[in-house]
């Protein structure tokens, strides 16, 4: 189907729900816990709030503030390969700080459209 541009569209700013979990953090393995996220991708930064639903399962649970942000300068992000996950459409985020990311949707078309996104971001905002 032909691709329609809307605002939401733009690696610089873009936002919606996904699924997210950590798989490491600082270069060690943690503990999956997988959470729906409200998710904004503004500039070089990928932000993760907590959902409208609350609760205590949110994956950035225990910090004082229900946000989770992520430098995308210097990262990667990729098809998860099936080991890290039995899920479909899972994406693969790497950062430079040693942080693991993985980040899914039910619906394909929003997945590809994030790593689209994230991958344009990542190449055009370079580590400085
Ligand atoms: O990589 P794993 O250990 O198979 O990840 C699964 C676990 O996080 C599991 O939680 P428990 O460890 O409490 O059973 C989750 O419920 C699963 O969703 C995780 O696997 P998937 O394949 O869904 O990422």
């Amino acid at each position: 189907s032909a691709h329609v541009q809307e605002p939401n569209d733009k690696p610089s700013e873009k936002c919606g729900v996904l699924n997210v979990t950590k798989i490491t953090e600082n270069g060690k393995k943690v503990r999956k816990n997988w959470a729906s996220s409200w998710t904004v991708l503004q500039g070089s930064t990928l932000l993760f709030a907590k959902g409208q639903g609350g609760g205590t399962s949110w994956f950035g649970g225990g910090q004082s503030k229900p946000e989770f942000t992520v430098d995308l300068r210097g990262g990667s992000v990729e098809w998860a390969s099936k080991d890290k996950s039995s899920k479909k459409h899972v994406i693969e985020l790497k950062t430079r700080q040693g942080t693991e990311l993985l980040i899914q949707s039910e619906n394909d078309g929003v997945i590809n459209d994030w790593l689209r996104a994230l991958q344009d971001t990542i190449s055009t905002h370079a580590w400085e």
